[in-house]
């Protein structure tokens, strides 16, 4: 069916350009590819075309030979595979990574050069697809590398939105969002797969057929076509898939008897619904339009994976004989991104009896199997639920499903565990009481999974203790724990190539970019004079790096010898930005009120503080408005100039953005030919703290922590995610902890509400600064109030910024006097370092391919 060449095979004929690692054949098969391939002009070799029509298509000559090549090597094996569902990945830029994994870099930099081009310029031609959200996307990105570096059979399988996260624009009333055009000039790194297409329905009823069987019919149908994207593993053959889904309406439902009639809309009414599906990562959900499309875009994932997942099986095992389906759990593990993939459970249930005429045992008996779920949050806002009256007329048969789910699991528990009756209102599926009924959706995952698991083991505990802690007591072995990781390839070895190297030169080895633990036998060096001289001259070029890159886009001039500060994450608050800027604040008023020479003993800071804010999140956007007019006000302030820089969003400085500002003015920026784009792949390697500090027991792990501890950074957080097995890991005495613990929190709400809590003076002059008007004419009383009052979500300072604010500012004293030994500070980076190597993803995948998927390594020859 694909990828195969059973019959008239090519495979072996001749091929006149082999892929040959030599510079020059690069060089001249980059060549064939700018006259060869009709993109732009061969007349015009500069970089936007050296990345476009050469570099890029060259690259994935190669990347197609390892992909076939493994998909033929799976198809020959039949392995168990796992397939991993996720409604966003967070791709980033695809040039440098393949080029790194295939351990071509210095080959291709030699072959541009032949060609008169940088390959650093090159790769900043490459637009990258954020086709996620934040944290959760960017997990699932780090686990495709690390599952294809460890040769498992695991494939990705997501949305190809036309428009992913927005761009995110400022202007005098705060952000703005505009779409980001990923596509705006095609991306060279998918292969669209029009053999691989599947019907499906929305709407329609369910008809009861002669036999009793029921059966979904009428609504309507739309196609699902496949985009797949190769992921290589890191110098290993195996280049597993990426499938992506998009939207299309068939030929047959387009009117050409309406549109000859000039009734062009309604001629091709069902295409332009197909559009709707997959043009944005998540549409606005205030209306119930909106809803309705968020749920479609679900149900669209988990059917055509569901179809695809299912047809290959079949194919495999009828290759060896005829399939049984008592075989399918054995031959496949299903991965729920967290909830947003649950449909899976209801529409595998609905395949297997509806279409394939098993019944309900033997369906829920293999469904169970397949299926296991990673939970991501404990936030009750982010916890789906859904309107059964919206599912009932979007997907009456699987409402039906699920109600006989939610029967039988109340009927199981009534029988075996009476003594959890009272516990059932919380436990159930269904939910009838609401004013509008809905379907609890993280309840469907936790009874229809065989293994249920959170991200970091604080967070782990906390589900088995609070969220799913009745669940337990039936099922006591269904719950795991799977510390999050991130991949080092990304995150070190290809943003951070000065220090890798000295790390290679110490250890004796570059093994560590695939066994990570190894890190920690640079801890014997941790003194070592001539390490802390290479040490600190490699950190100092990556921050003077950034700072000419921050120079060039925003004017703002840093000073490569102040403490490079950086909070970069979505905002929100419970990641509690606004104690960042309140810490911002008392320390601009501090240096206001010192004198010259006083002013001389602090230790000079530059905070940069980037990240989006969701577009209906009120408070969140007052906070980016905040930081921008804080920065405004510091920044062009000679008193402190020398001791204080704020970069936050006026400048650009944010996740992964780039200058939007200046191109919103049409003047793109340029630095030498590059277009500029601070991401997270030039902070990280130029910080030297960060921060991570959101109230204990809200961030389910974070994974930008284990980034920057992995580049030498220090950590300024609290007890919470997995800052707790960071610090663990580190050492106590290299991370600078504060804060509340997740224990005493619900207490401290509870003294707040009995008003009990007496607010540090600091806190309050750093709050009287701003109400003061020293930052501008903005109205900050609303999210002054939400620090204030004394009960409820969001009011009465929920996230008790007012409770930890002490304890922030006196970490940050201790970090201002570490800073002044250079000796123990630079100790301190290369111990953050050395304590880093748990957090490859190398390791969680590992672990979930043994103690969840029961999958194992099937290597490409
Ligand atoms: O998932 C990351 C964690 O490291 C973070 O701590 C966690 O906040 C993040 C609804 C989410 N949890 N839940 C989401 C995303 C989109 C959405 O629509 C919830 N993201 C996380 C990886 O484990």
């Amino acid at each position: 069916m694909e990828g195969g060449a059973k019959s008239n095979d090519v495979s072996a004929a001749p091929i006149a350009q082999p892929l040959s690692e030599d510079p020059t054949d690069i060089a001249s098969n980059i060549k064939y590819h700018a006259q060869y391939t009709p993109h732009f002009s061969p007349f015009k070799f500069e970089p936007l075309q050296a990345y476009y029509a050469a570099t890029a298509d060259s690259v994935r000559d190669r990347l197609i030979k390892q992909w076939n090549d493994t998909y033929l090597h799976y198809d020959k094996v039949n392995p168990k595979q796992t397939y991993y569902l996720s409604m966003e990945y967070l791709q980033g830029r695809a040039l440098t990574n393949a080029v790194g994994n295939l351990d071509i870099h210095n080959a291709y930099a030699d072959a541009l050069n032949k060609l008169g081009q940088q390959l650093e310029e090159v790769v900043e031609q490459e637009k990258d697809a954020a086709l996620g959200n934040g944290g959760l996307g960017r997990l699932a990105s780090c686990f495709l590398d690390s599952m294809a570096t460890l040769n498992l059979p695991a494939w990705g399988y997501g949305l190809r939105y036309r428009y992913g996260l927005f761009k995110q624009l400022i202007t005098k009333a705060g952000q703005e969002e505009v779409p980001e055009d990923w596509l705006e000039k095609f991306s060279p790194w998918e292969i669209v797969r029009h053999d691989v297409v599947f019907p499906i329905r929305f709407f329609g009823h369910v008809e009861v057929l002669p036999s009793g069987s029921r059966k979904w019919v009428g609504g309507e149908v739309l196609q699902a076509l496949a985009y797949d994207v190769p992921i290589p593993g890191y110098r290993t053959k195996n280049t597993n898939s990426l499938r992506l889904w998009e939207a299309k309406a068939s030929s047959e439902d387009f009117n050409l008897f309406l549109f000859n009639d000039g009734q062009y809309d309604a001629a091709a009414q069902l295409h332009s619904r197909a559009q709707q599906i997959c043009a944005v990562l998540y549409p606005g959900d205030a209306t119930e339009n909106g809803k309705l499309l968020r749920l479609k875009q679900q149900f669209f994932l988990c059917s055509a994976s569901l179809q695809d997942i299912i047809a290959r099986f079949k194919e495999r095992e009828d290759g060896k004989g005829s399939h049984q389906w008592s075989e399918f759990p054995k031959k496949v593990a299903i991965q729920l991104n967290d909830t947003h993939p649950t449909l899976t459970i209801p529409e595998l249930m609905r395949l297997l009896m509806d279409d394939e005429g098993l019944g309900w045992d033997e369906s829920w008996n293999i469904t169970t199997r397949t299926i296991a779920y990673t939970n991501h949050t404990v936030l009750p806002e982010a916890l789906e639920k859904w309107s059964q009256a919206v599912m009932w007329k979007l997907l009456p048969r699987h409402m039906e499903i699920i109600e006989e789910i939610d029967k039988r699991f109340v009927a199981t528990i009534m029988s075996e565990r009476p003594d959890l009756e009272n516990k059932m209102p919380s436990m159930r599926i269904l939910d009838h009481n609401a004013t509008k009924p809905v379907v609890h959706m993280a309840n469907l995952c936790v009874v229809s999974s065989h293994t249920v698991n959170g991200v970091a083991q604080l967070h782990s505990d906390i589900l088995k203790a609070e969220l799913f802690a009745d669940y337990v007591s039936v099922w006591p072995t269904k719950f795991q724990n799977k510390t999050n990781g991130i991949t080092p390839r990304r995150w070190i070895r290809f943003c951070s190539p000065e220090l890798s190297h000295i790390i290679t030169k110490w250890l004796k080895t570059d093994q560590w970019v695939t066994n990570l633990e190894l890190l920690a036998n640079l801890r014997e060096f941790a003194d070592n004079s001539e390490l802390h001289a290479e040490w600190e001259s490699a950190k100092m070029a990556n921050k003077q790096r950034l700072a000419q890159y921050i120079l060039h886009v925003t004017g703002v001039s840093i000073d490569p010898n102040s403490l490079f500060d950086i909070q970069v994450k979505r905002i929100h608050e419970y990641k509690r930005q606004l104690l960042n800027i309140l810490g911002v604040i008392y320390r601009y008023k501090k240096l206001k009120g010192m004198s010259p020479e006083e002013r001389k003993n602090t230790t000079p800071r530059t905070v940069m503080i980037g990240g989006k804010a969701f577009a209906t999140y009120t408070n969140a956007k007052r906070i980016v408005k905040l930081v921008t007019d804080v920065g405004d006000v510091v920044n062009s302030d000679p008193d402190v100039n020398d001791y204080l820089k704020i970069l936050g969003w006026t400048h650009d400085i944010c996740y992964e953005d780039i200058s939007v500002l200046s191109s919103s003015e049409n003047h793109f920026p340029v630095f030498g030919n590059l277009p500029m784009k601070i991401g997270p792949e030039m902070l990280i390697p130029g910080s030297e703290l960060s921060q991570h500090i959101s109230t204990a027991g809200m961030e389910a792990s974070g994974t930008s922590n284990m980034k920057f501890a992995l580049n030498g950074c220090l950590i300024i957080g609290t007890l919470d995610g997995a800052n707790v097995e960071i610090r663990e890991e580190i050492g106590e005495d290299n991370f600078f902890l504060f804060g509340a613990t997740a224990d005493e929190v619900p207490q401290l709400r509870k003294d707040r509400e009995n008003g009990l809590f007496k607010p540090d003076p600091r806190f309050e002059e750093a709050k009287q600064f701003i109400r003061s008007g020293a930052f501008g004419t903005y109205d900050y009383n609303p999210l002054l109030e939400s620090l204030e009052g004394n009960s409820g979500y969001g009011r009465g300072d929920y996230f008790l910024v007012g409770h930890d604010f002490p304890s922030y500012m006196d970490a940050q004293a201790r970090i201002d006097e570490a800073y002044k030994d250079r000796k123990r500070w630079i100790k301190m980076s290369i111990l953050s370092t050395s304590g880093s190597g748990k957090f490859s993803s190398d390791r969680t995948i590992s672990q979930y391919a043994k103690e969840i998927w029961n999958i194992a390594e099937c290597r490409v020859p």
